[in-house]
């Protein structure tokens, strides 16, 4: 684990003020009188360094981060290859733009997502700069292959913030709220919901699904069905063994294209390359982001060759689209990937966290569900032995682990999830110590 972390980051929590500290308090003013009040606001604490399990923010307070920037910087925050190839390419040229003057990064990127993506059938990329921008491509690239309309998405689903994007997304508040119209022939299905459906529950919401997609819609005018393997804002929800080969077979059987959103569950966060092959689906399409690049702004759509090819010449683009800085880091991302067996790294995290939010939980009836793969786990509470969420307690503990020095997430539609997204590189000792903090503040 040598040239993971920039050495000279410590790696411990310490806290050297209350949090927040006064640098960031004042930062806060500023930026509460410069920036929209609607960007939200999960920790009042501003960035100075991160790297391996910690950020280090302005007033010197080093916090354990159980985020990675919202399962972004899986190998590590500015991790040291990755900061070497960005600036090696910064040098040579930060743009030139890939349809005006291409340049070979992009197409390295593509090749290399091709190969690692699920299948082994011919494939072709096309590279964007945001989630949300690939997902409104592969449902473009799907309405021109099948010249059909309607896309289907599912409850608790999340697939970003655009006038497509929303509409496809389940929630309201804060996504969606006063933001309407939405986007048209969007059709949401029940979601395979374990926790809330009995163990049992996994063939018949395919079914239930399925029947719903074929007397409601009609399977021959569904382009596209869009799914999360594993649900990321919806609450880490991993459907029940079998809903997705279902909705696979379904797919099959009515020529319709099956996109697989992997933009929070990619590159190797669930212990595999992608979250899919868990369960041995190979999607038609598949959508990346997030992890890909270490928090440069790059996001994909990879599929079949037929499917992708099938889009007009200069139907797909945008100026940004597969920058070149962007692509240098993804390079960099997908080798100390291959290198580091990032997919086994993932998951001994799940081993340790599973046993520990185990243990927590036999001794907290609040806590209703422990779920996830990898190193994306979280924990459902509940008012105890009922399925009634418990949003307060959930925001309570969030905070607290907050104030001390543990950045946590929330999710889930009810307001009622922990997420735990720790960066691969974090060590088992911190690992442990964040935990600690958080069995404390339940
Ligand atoms: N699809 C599965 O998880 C982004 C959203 C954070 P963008 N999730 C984090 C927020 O509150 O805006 C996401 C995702 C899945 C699509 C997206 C959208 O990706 O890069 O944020 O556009």
């Amino acid at each position: 684990m040598t040239d993971l972390i920039s050495t000279d980051l410590l790696q411990a929590r310490n806290l050297v003020t209350e949090i927040p500290g006064p640098k960031s308090i004042a930062l806060m003013a500023r930026r509460t009188a410069a920036v929209s009040a609607g960007v939200g606001g999960t920790l009042p604490v501003f960035v100075d360094r991160a790297g391996g399990g910690v950020i280090v923010d302005v007033d010197g307070n080093s916090l354990i981060d159980l985020g990675s920037g919202i399962a972004v910087t899986t190998i590590g925050n500015a991790h040291p290859a990755v900061a070497r190839s960005v600036q090696r390419q910064a040098e040579r040229f930060t743009h030139t733009c890939f349809m005006v003057t291409p340049y070979e990064e992009y197409v390295s990127v593509c090749e290399a997502l091709n190969r690692l993506t699920p299948g082994d059938h011919d494939k072709r990329s096309a590279l964007f700069n945001s989630g949300a921008e690939a997902v409104e491509n592969a449902v473009k690239i799907a309405r021109a292959y099948t010249g059909r309309q309607a896309i289907v998405a599912f409850e608790h689903g999340y697939h970003g913030r655009t006038n497509l994007t929303m509409a496809l997304t389940a929630k309201n508040m804060p996504y969606k709220h006063s933001f309407g119209p939405f986007a048209s022939e969007i059709y949401r299905m029940p979601m395979s919901y374990p926790f809330r459906d009995g163990p049992h529950g996994g063939g018949e919401v395919a079914s239930w699904a399925i029947t719903k997609m074929d007397k409601e819609i009609g399977g021959s005018n569904i382009a596209a069905i869009i799914i999360e393997p594993i649900q990321g804002e919806g609450g880490f929800i991993v459907p029940a063994e079998g809903y997705l080969p279902a909705l696979r077979e379904y797919a099959d059987a009515h020529g319709i294209v099956l996109i697989a959103d992997e933009i929070q569950t990619g590159f190797c966060r669930t212990g595999h390359w992608f979250a899919c092959e868990h369960e041995n689906v190979v999607p038609d399409l598949i959508t990346t982001a997030k992890g890909i690049a270490d928090g440069l702004p790059l996001a994909a759509v990879t599929g079949h060759a037929s499917i992708m090819d099938a889009v007009h010449v200069g139907g797909l683009g945008g100026t940004y689209g597969g920058n070149p800085i962007a692509c240098a880091a993804a390079l960099a991302v997908i080798d100390a990937m291959e290198q580091e067996n990032s997919c086994g790294r993932a998951r001994e995290i799940e081993a340790i966290m599973r046993a520990r939010l185990q243990h927590m939980a036999d001794g907290h009836p609040m806590i209703g569900d422990i779920r996830g793969r990898g190193a994306m786990m979280a924990i459902e509470l509940v008012h105890p032995d009922t399925l009634t969420p418990d949003p307060e307690a959930t925001g309570r503990i969030a905070k607290a682990c907050h104030h001390d020095g543990v950045v946590v997430l929330t999710a889930g539609t009810f307001g009622n999830v922990l997420r735990f997204l720790p960066p691969l590189s974090i060590t088992d000792e911190l690992l442990h110590e964040a935990l600690d903090v958080l069995a404390s503040n339940l």
